[in-house]
């Protein structure tokens, strides 16, 4: 279940945070991310780190068992009401951070809540006629300070980690600009000598299974399992290349080159969307993305450089 996998995950990054700064590396980590503190000592828990993140584990789960896990999907549904099926760390991080928020703002509710019933009801005019006149009490007002800016500590350690995931590119093996277009996107492959342009498929032209001003006429093709740089300029206005199965969103900035990245841990075809209002057309510019296998990723770029021996590339 995502769900428990997702408590789990936290409750590992939650561990390492409170063994000797961050020592105690993820067992499921497999790619070369960049990482706030390498290298790894014991863990120095007494009680042994499995055990202790047992209970804690199992204390979630019971606590938090309410949360609505939906089903994911790499394209958006009708009604749909939660994430896409993250498909790269970076997401998968993401997706963590949003679950520890929320099981942390959820516990918060509960207990003001809870408090709040039994104020507005142990406390009313009816049962106490005569209220009390105490306004002040320090030790009460140092606990209600003190407890929140503890929180936003706690939060601070896994977020201040995701943005420096996010932010800093690791070793790309393929680098691709995304131009923004009002209203297409235009790619090249600088190493390949690749460019082309992306067009949205009109309604009337879409064939069976092919999704509504989600739909493309050449899509970008990536290689799974690959650390994929992607730069973004716009040749007018602002646009925003987005793919939300990735967690990728960048800003394209006429005169200005944007960097993010990526790394496709299934193959699919993954959905996005110009995400900056950028004209009349801005819900007419989607962003296509088709993750392969290496193999066929290099007869891609043969299909594309040689298009009259394959035509059927891209
Ligand atoms: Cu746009």
């Amino acid at each position: 279940m995502r769900g428990l996998q997702t408590i789990d995950s936290f409750l590992q990054d939650f561990s390492g945070l409170l063994c000797a700064h961050n020592a105690c590396p993820r067992e499921s980590e497999e790619l070369p991310v960049p990482r706030l503190k390498a290298g790894a000592k014991d863990c120095k828990d007494p009680k042994g780190p499995k055990q202790s993140r047992k209970r804690l584990h199992l204390f979630l789960t019971l606590i938090f068992s309410f949360v609505p896990y939906l089903a994911h999907a790499d394209h958006p549904k009708p009604w749909q009401m939660y994430y896409q099926d993250p498909v790269t760390p970076v997401m998968d991080h993401l997706y963590d951070f949003h679950t520890l928020l929320l099981c942390i703002e959820g516990t918060i509710v509960l207990i003001v809540g809870a408090l709040l019933i039994y104020v507005i009801i142990r406390f009313r005019a009816s049962k106490n006629a005569a209220p009390s006149k105490v306004a002040h009490n320090t030790l009460l007002e140092v606990i209600w300070t003190a407890i929140p800016v503890l929180i936003l500590v706690f939060i601070a350690f896994p977020s201040f980690k995701l943005l420096y995931m996010m932010d800093v590119t690791p070793k790309a093996d393929l680098t691709i600009k995304a131009i923004g277009n009002q209203w297409y996107w235009t790619y090249e492959y600088p190493d390949h000598n690749i460019r082309f342009d992306s067009n949205i498929v009109p309604e009337d032209q879409l064939k069976s299974g092919q999704f509504r001003l989600l739909e493309v006429d050449n899509r970008v093709i990536v290689p799974t399992h690959t650390n994929i740089r992607i730069i973004t300029t716009s040749s007018d206005v602002l646009h925003s290349w987005a793919v939300p199965a990735f967690g990728v969103k960048r800003d394209s900035v006429p005169g200005r080159l944007n960097e993010t990245w990526f790394h496709v841990k299934k193959e699919g075809v993954y959905y996005g969307q110009c995400s900056e209002l950028c004209g009349v057309k801005h819900g007419f510019m989607p962003i296509v993305v088709e993750a392969v296998t290496k193999a066929q990723f290099e007869q891609w770029l043969v299909s594309k450089k040689n298009p009259a021996q394959t035509p059927s590339g891209g």
